[in-house]
Protein backbone atom coordinates (compact mmCIF):
# COMPACT_ATOMS: atom_id res chain seq x y z
CA UNK A 1 0.00 0.00 0.00
CA UNK A 2 2.87 2.39 0.88
CA UNK A 3 4.18 2.03 -2.77
CA UNK A 4 1.37 3.83 -3.89
CA UNK A 5 2.65 7.03 -2.14
CA UNK A 6 6.00 7.28 -4.30
CA UNK A 7 3.72 6.68 -7.23
CA UNK A 8 1.08 10.00 -6.77
CA UNK A 9 5.08 12.30 -6.18
CA UNK A 10 6.06 11.18 -9.27
CA UNK A 11 3.37 11.93 -10.97
CA UNK A 12 3.08 15.82 -9.30
CA UNK A 13 6.95 15.85 -10.00
CA UNK A 14 6.31 14.76 -13.98
CA UNK A 15 3.44 16.67 -14.42
CA UNK A 16 5.33 19.66 -13.07
CA UNK A 17 7.59 19.48 -16.08
CA UNK A 18 4.84 19.29 -18.79
CA UNK A 19 4.84 22.28 -21.62
CA UNK A 20 2.18 21.01 -24.23
CA UNK A 21 -1.08 19.07 -24.75
CA UNK A 22 1.10 15.99 -26.14
CA UNK A 23 3.30 15.59 -23.38
CA UNK A 24 0.23 15.78 -21.26
CA UNK A 25 -1.10 12.84 -22.94
CA UNK A 26 1.77 10.80 -22.69
CA UNK A 27 1.33 11.22 -19.14
CA UNK A 28 -1.51 9.91 -18.94
CA UNK A 29 -1.10 6.82 -20.71
CA UNK A 30 2.10 6.55 -18.95
CA UNK A 31 -0.03 6.58 -15.60
CA UNK A 32 -3.64 5.34 -16.56
CA UNK A 33 -3.14 3.68 -20.05
CA UNK A 34 -3.64 -0.02 -20.40
CA UNK A 35 -0.28 -1.29 -19.06
CA UNK A 36 -0.28 2.38 -16.97
CA UNK A 37 1.56 2.04 -13.64
CA UNK A 38 -1.51 2.53 -11.74
CA UNK A 39 -3.40 0.79 -14.06
CA UNK A 40 -1.23 -2.27 -13.14
CA UNK A 41 -1.17 -1.79 -9.63
CA UNK A 42 -5.16 -2.05 -9.88
CA UNK A 43 -4.38 -5.44 -11.69
CA UNK A 44 -2.14 -6.42 -8.59
CA UNK A 45 -4.96 -6.31 -6.31
CA UNK A 46 -5.96 -10.35 -6.34
CA UNK A 47 -2.47 -10.80 -5.08
CA UNK A 48 -3.27 -8.34 -1.88
CA UNK A 49 -3.63 -10.31 1.69
CA UNK A 50 -7.98 -10.20 1.49
CA UNK A 51 -7.85 -7.78 4.81
CA UNK A 52 -5.24 -5.27 3.00
CA UNK A 53 -7.09 -4.98 -0.27
CA UNK A 54 -10.43 -2.96 0.46
CA UNK A 55 -8.10 -0.63 1.99
CA UNK A 56 -5.21 -0.54 -0.85
CA UNK A 57 -8.01 -0.40 -3.48
CA UNK A 58 -9.50 2.62 -2.22
CA UNK A 59 -5.99 3.88 -2.62
CA UNK A 60 -5.47 3.03 -5.61
CA UNK A 61 -8.39 4.31 -6.87
CA UNK A 62 -8.30 7.55 -5.03
CA UNK A 63 -4.85 8.39 -6.87
CA UNK A 64 -6.18 7.13 -9.99
CA UNK A 65 -8.76 9.81 -9.76
CA UNK A 66 -6.97 12.06 -8.47
CA UNK A 67 -4.41 12.16 -11.49
CA UNK A 68 -7.74 11.85 -13.53
CA UNK A 69 -8.91 15.16 -12.09
CA UNK A 70 -5.48 16.89 -12.05
CA UNK A 71 -4.81 15.82 -15.93
CA UNK A 72 -8.28 16.94 -16.71
CA UNK A 73 -7.14 20.58 -15.05
CA UNK A 74 -4.01 20.76 -17.10
CA UNK A 75 -5.71 20.04 -19.77
CA UNK A 76 -8.36 22.59 -20.01
CA UNK A 77 -5.01 25.22 -18.58
CA UNK A 78 -2.78 24.36 -21.49
CA UNK A 79 -6.06 24.35 -24.04
CA UNK A 80 -6.69 27.71 -22.97
CA UNK A 81 -2.55 28.70 -23.22
CA UNK A 82 -2.33 27.06 -26.15
CA UNK A 83 -5.48 28.99 -28.00
CA UNK A 84 -4.32 32.15 -26.73
CA UNK A 85 -0.82 31.82 -28.19
CA UNK A 86 -2.48 30.99 -31.55
CA UNK A 87 -4.82 33.53 -31.37
CA UNK A 88 -1.69 36.18 -30.81
CA UNK A 89 0.42 35.04 -33.61
CA UNK A 90 -2.50 35.35 -35.70
CA UNK A 91 -3.08 38.74 -34.80
CA UNK A 92 -3.22 41.40 -37.36
CA UNK A 93 -1.65 45.18 -36.58
CA UNK A 94 -4.23 46.52 -37.75
CA UNK A 95 -2.25 49.97 -37.47
CA UNK A 96 0.69 48.89 -39.78
CA UNK A 97 1.02 50.91 -43.00
CA UNK A 98 -0.50 48.79 -46.04
CA UNK A 99 1.83 47.57 -48.80
CA UNK A 100 2.15 50.31 -51.75
CA UNK A 101 0.66 49.07 -55.00
CA UNK A 102 1.74 51.83 -57.53
CA UNK A 103 -1.03 52.54 -60.12
CA UNK A 104 -0.54 52.88 -63.81
CA UNK A 105 -1.67 56.27 -65.59
CA UNK A 106 -1.79 57.69 -68.97
CA UNK A 107 1.84 58.38 -70.26
CA UNK A 108 1.92 62.23 -71.75
CA UNK A 109 2.44 61.28 -75.52
CA UNK A 110 -0.56 58.75 -75.20
CA UNK A 111 -3.17 61.89 -73.41
CA UNK A 112 -1.50 64.14 -76.45
CA UNK A 113 -2.07 61.77 -78.77
CA UNK A 114 -5.86 60.93 -77.83
CA UNK A 115 -6.28 64.94 -77.43
CA UNK A 116 -4.91 65.53 -81.04
CA UNK A 117 -7.34 62.74 -82.44
CA UNK A 118 -10.50 64.38 -80.76
CA UNK A 119 -9.74 67.73 -82.40
CA UNK A 120 -9.48 66.05 -85.61
CA UNK A 121 -12.70 63.59 -85.34
CA UNK A 122 -14.41 67.04 -83.90
CA UNK A 123 -13.71 68.55 -87.29
CA UNK A 124 -15.12 65.93 -89.06
CA UNK A 125 -11.55 63.62 -89.70
CA UNK A 126 -11.74 59.97 -90.16
CA UNK A 127 -8.77 57.83 -88.58
CA UNK A 128 -6.67 55.04 -90.09
CA UNK A 129 -4.23 53.24 -89.84
CA UNK A 130 -1.57 50.74 -90.51
CA UNK A 131 1.34 48.18 -90.77
CA UNK A 132 4.63 49.66 -89.22
CA UNK A 133 6.91 47.37 -91.62
CA UNK A 134 6.26 48.58 -94.25
CA UNK A 135 6.98 48.08 -98.25
CA UNK A 136 9.55 51.02 -99.47
CA UNK A 137 6.78 51.15 -102.41
CA UNK A 138 4.06 53.23 -100.22
CA UNK A 139 6.64 54.31 -97.80
CA UNK A 140 9.48 56.29 -100.77
CA UNK A 141 8.37 55.57 -104.10
CA UNK A 142 4.42 56.65 -103.97
CA UNK A 143 5.06 59.46 -102.44
CA UNK A 144 7.46 60.80 -104.72
CA UNK A 145 10.57 59.30 -103.16
CA UNK A 146 12.22 57.21 -106.51
CA UNK A 147 15.07 55.16 -105.32
CA UNK A 148 17.85 57.95 -104.97
CA UNK A 149 16.00 59.99 -102.47
CA UNK A 150 18.11 61.66 -99.53
CA UNK A 151 15.43 60.74 -97.22
CA UNK A 152 15.89 57.25 -98.25
CA UNK A 153 19.38 57.34 -96.79
CA UNK A 154 20.14 54.45 -94.93
CA UNK A 155 21.49 56.34 -91.82
CA UNK A 156 17.76 57.64 -91.06
CA UNK A 157 15.69 54.40 -92.51
CA UNK A 158 15.88 50.96 -90.37
CA UNK A 159 16.13 48.69 -93.16
CA UNK A 160 14.28 44.87 -92.66
CA UNK A 161 15.15 43.50 -96.27
CA UNK A 162 15.64 45.54 -99.52
CA UNK A 163 11.73 45.73 -100.35
CA UNK A 164 10.63 45.79 -96.65
CA UNK A 165 11.33 48.62 -93.89
CA UNK A 166 10.22 50.34 -90.73
CA UNK A 167 7.45 53.05 -91.93
CA UNK A 168 9.50 56.46 -91.15
CA UNK A 169 6.25 58.09 -91.41
CA UNK A 170 2.73 57.73 -91.37
CA UNK A 171 2.12 58.73 -94.83
CA UNK A 172 1.95 54.72 -96.61
CA UNK A 173 -1.25 54.44 -94.24
CA UNK A 174 -2.85 57.60 -96.62
CA UNK A 175 -1.43 55.63 -99.78
CA UNK A 176 -3.11 52.52 -98.93
CA UNK A 177 -6.56 54.34 -98.05
CA UNK A 178 -6.50 55.75 -101.76
CA UNK A 179 -5.43 52.82 -103.06
CA UNK A 180 -8.78 51.27 -101.67
CA UNK A 181 -11.25 54.56 -101.91
CA UNK A 182 -12.50 57.77 -103.83
CA UNK A 183 -12.45 60.95 -102.56
CA UNK A 184 -14.09 62.72 -100.97
CA UNK A 185 -11.82 61.71 -98.02
CA UNK A 186 -10.99 63.35 -94.88
CA UNK A 187 -8.57 62.05 -92.99
CA UNK A 188 -5.95 61.23 -90.34
CA UNK A 189 -3.12 58.39 -89.55
CA UNK A 190 -2.20 58.48 -85.76
CA UNK A 191 0.73 55.82 -85.21
CA UNK A 192 4.25 55.10 -84.41
CA UNK A 193 6.74 56.17 -86.70
CA UNK A 194 11.00 54.79 -86.56
CA UNK A 195 14.03 56.60 -87.90
CA UNK A 196 17.57 55.82 -87.30
CA UNK A 197 18.24 59.15 -85.06
CA UNK A 198 19.21 59.98 -81.40
CA UNK A 199 19.51 63.32 -79.84
CA UNK A 200 18.36 65.36 -77.37
CA UNK A 201 14.94 66.09 -79.40
CA UNK A 202 15.11 63.03 -81.12
CA UNK A 203 14.37 59.01 -80.67
CA UNK A 204 14.54 55.93 -82.67
CA UNK A 205 10.81 55.54 -82.59
CA UNK A 206 8.21 58.66 -82.39
CA UNK A 207 4.53 59.27 -82.81
CA UNK A 208 3.13 61.06 -85.72
CA UNK A 209 -0.14 62.03 -86.70
CA UNK A 210 -0.71 62.79 -90.33
CA UNK A 211 -3.86 64.27 -92.27
CA UNK A 212 -5.12 64.88 -95.37
CA UNK A 213 -8.15 66.10 -97.30
CA UNK A 214 -9.06 65.29 -100.96
CA UNK A 215 -11.79 66.26 -102.88
CA UNK A 216 -12.67 68.23 -105.86
CA UNK A 217 -11.84 72.01 -104.85
CA UNK A 218 -9.49 71.52 -101.76
CA UNK A 219 -7.42 74.76 -101.59
CA UNK A 220 -4.53 76.02 -99.33
CA UNK A 221 -6.87 78.22 -97.63
CA UNK A 222 -8.63 74.83 -96.33
CA UNK A 223 -5.63 73.95 -94.93
CA UNK A 224 -4.78 77.14 -93.27
CA UNK A 225 -8.33 77.02 -91.54
CA UNK A 226 -7.68 73.27 -90.39
CA UNK A 227 -4.31 73.78 -89.36
CA UNK A 228 -4.97 77.43 -87.40
CA UNK A 229 -8.16 75.66 -85.45
CA UNK A 230 -6.38 72.89 -84.61
CA UNK A 231 -3.32 74.92 -82.86
CA UNK A 232 -6.15 77.02 -81.26
CA UNK A 233 -7.51 74.04 -79.94
CA UNK A 234 -4.55 72.64 -78.27
CA UNK A 235 -2.61 75.35 -77.33
CA UNK A 236 -5.04 78.45 -76.86
CA UNK A 237 -7.01 80.53 -79.27
CA UNK A 238 -4.18 83.35 -78.50
CA UNK A 239 -1.64 81.20 -79.76
CA UNK A 240 0.04 83.01 -82.54
CA UNK A 241 0.23 80.65 -85.90
CA UNK A 242 2.88 81.64 -89.11
CA UNK A 243 3.07 79.54 -92.39
CA UNK A 244 6.31 79.57 -93.77
CA UNK A 245 7.23 78.29 -96.94
CA UNK A 246 9.31 74.77 -97.39
CA UNK A 247 9.96 71.79 -99.36
CA UNK A 248 8.40 68.59 -99.23
CA UNK A 249 8.79 65.76 -101.90
CA UNK A 250 4.83 65.06 -101.70
CA UNK A 251 3.90 68.40 -101.58
CA UNK A 252 3.82 71.04 -103.85
CA UNK A 253 3.80 74.45 -102.29
CA UNK A 254 4.87 73.45 -98.98
CA UNK A 255 5.16 75.05 -95.80
CA UNK A 256 6.19 74.64 -91.99
CA UNK A 257 4.10 75.90 -89.73
CA UNK A 258 5.31 77.95 -86.33
CA UNK A 259 3.51 79.21 -83.18
CA UNK A 260 4.54 81.55 -80.89
CA UNK A 261 7.67 80.13 -78.35
CA UNK A 262 5.54 78.92 -75.38
CA UNK A 263 9.00 78.77 -73.66
CA UNK A 264 9.41 82.75 -73.52
CA UNK A 265 5.78 83.75 -74.96
CA UNK A 266 7.61 84.86 -78.25
CA UNK A 267 10.13 87.28 -76.31
CA UNK A 268 12.94 84.97 -77.74
CA UNK A 269 14.97 82.59 -75.74
CA UNK A 270 17.75 79.54 -76.10
CA UNK A 271 14.82 77.23 -77.31
CA UNK A 272 13.45 79.53 -79.88
CA UNK A 273 16.86 80.36 -81.20
CA UNK A 274 15.84 84.01 -80.03
CA UNK A 275 13.56 84.35 -83.47
CA UNK A 276 10.23 84.09 -80.83
CA UNK A 277 8.74 81.16 -83.08
CA UNK A 278 8.84 77.39 -82.44
CA UNK A 279 8.09 74.67 -85.61
CA UNK A 280 5.40 72.29 -84.85
CA UNK A 281 4.15 71.02 -88.12
CA UNK A 282 4.70 70.49 -92.02
CA UNK A 283 2.35 70.61 -94.15
CA UNK A 284 1.23 71.16 -97.82
CA UNK A 285 -0.95 70.63 -100.90
CA UNK A 286 -0.36 67.37 -102.22
CA UNK A 287 1.93 66.41 -105.68
CA UNK A 288 0.29 65.58 -108.69
CA UNK A 289 2.85 63.37 -108.62
CA UNK A 290 1.45 61.50 -105.40
CA UNK A 291 -2.55 61.59 -107.06
CA UNK A 292 -1.11 59.87 -110.28
CA UNK A 293 1.12 56.99 -108.56
CA UNK A 294 -2.56 56.07 -106.98
CA UNK A 295 -4.80 56.43 -110.03
CA UNK A 296 -6.24 59.16 -109.00
CA UNK A 297 -6.84 62.43 -112.13
CA UNK A 298 -5.06 65.35 -110.95
CA UNK A 299 -6.70 67.06 -112.91
CA UNK A 300 -9.80 66.58 -111.24
CA UNK A 301 -8.78 66.19 -107.40
CA UNK A 302 -6.83 68.73 -105.03
CA UNK A 303 -5.76 68.49 -101.85
CA UNK A 304 -4.39 69.21 -98.24
CA UNK A 305 -1.80 67.16 -96.25
CA UNK A 306 -0.04 67.83 -93.38
CA UNK A 307 2.18 65.84 -90.11
CA UNK A 308 3.44 66.53 -87.12
CA UNK A 309 5.40 65.01 -84.17
CA UNK A 310 3.48 64.03 -81.04
CA UNK A 311 6.50 63.94 -78.73
CA UNK A 312 6.77 67.31 -80.04
CA UNK A 313 3.71 69.22 -79.58
CA UNK A 314 3.90 66.86 -75.92
CA UNK A 315 7.27 68.91 -75.25
CA UNK A 316 5.86 72.34 -76.67
CA UNK A 317 2.40 72.46 -74.96
CA UNK A 318 4.07 71.49 -71.76
CA UNK A 319 7.33 73.49 -72.06
CA UNK A 320 9.44 70.20 -71.85
CA UNK A 321 13.23 70.35 -73.13
CA UNK A 322 14.53 66.63 -73.65
CA UNK A 323 12.46 64.22 -75.20
CA UNK A 324 14.26 61.13 -73.51
CA UNK A 325 12.12 62.18 -70.07
CA UNK A 326 9.04 60.57 -72.23
CA UNK A 327 11.48 57.15 -72.26
CA UNK A 328 12.76 56.96 -68.98
CA UNK A 329 9.51 55.93 -66.70
CA UNK A 330 10.18 58.33 -64.23
CA UNK A 331 6.82 58.34 -62.11
CA UNK A 332 8.22 61.49 -60.48
CA UNK A 333 8.03 63.20 -64.35
CA UNK A 334 5.43 60.81 -65.52
CA UNK A 335 2.95 61.61 -62.51
CA UNK A 336 2.54 65.11 -63.60
CA UNK A 337 0.44 64.97 -66.87
C1 LIG B 1 0.16 61.78 -98.58
C2 LIG B 1 0.57 62.94 -99.18
C3 LIG B 1 1.23 63.88 -98.44
C4 LIG B 1 2.29 64.55 -95.04
C5 LIG B 1 3.15 65.67 -94.61
C6 LIG B 1 4.69 66.82 -93.50
C7 LIG B 1 4.35 67.73 -94.44
C8 LIG B 1 5.71 67.04 -92.44
C9 LIG B 1 6.88 66.16 -90.56
C10 LIG B 1 6.40 66.82 -89.34
C11 LIG B 1 7.34 66.53 -88.24
C12 LIG B 1 7.31 64.80 -90.16
O1 LIG B 1 7.20 64.08 -87.66
S1 LIG B 1 7.88 64.95 -88.52
O2 LIG B 1 9.30 64.88 -88.54
N1 LIG B 1 5.87 66.05 -91.59
O3 LIG B 1 6.35 68.06 -92.41
N2 LIG B 1 4.00 65.63 -93.60
S2 LIG B 1 3.15 67.10 -95.40
O4 LIG B 1 2.10 64.65 -96.41
C13 LIG B 1 1.48 63.67 -97.09
C14 LIG B 1 1.05 62.53 -96.51
C15 LIG B 1 0.39 61.56 -97.26
C16 LIG B 1 -0.54 60.73 -99.39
Amino acid sequence: MLDIIPLKKAFLDELNSITNLSELQQLRVKYLGKKGLVTSKLKTLSTVSPELRPAYGRAVNEVKDYIEEEVKKRGSLLKKEEHKKRILSEAIDMTLPGKFTPFGREHPINKVLYEIIDIFISMGFEVEEGPEVEFDYYNFEALNMPKDHPARDMQDTFYISEDIILRTHTSPVQIRVMEKRRPPLKIIAPGKVYRCDVDISHTPMFHQVEGFMVDTDIAFSDLKWVLESFIHSIFSVETPVRFRPSFFPFTEPSAEVDIGCTFCAGKGCRVCKNTGWLEILGAGMIDPRVFEMVGYNPELYTGFAFGMGVERVTMLKYSIDDIRLFFENDMRFLKQF
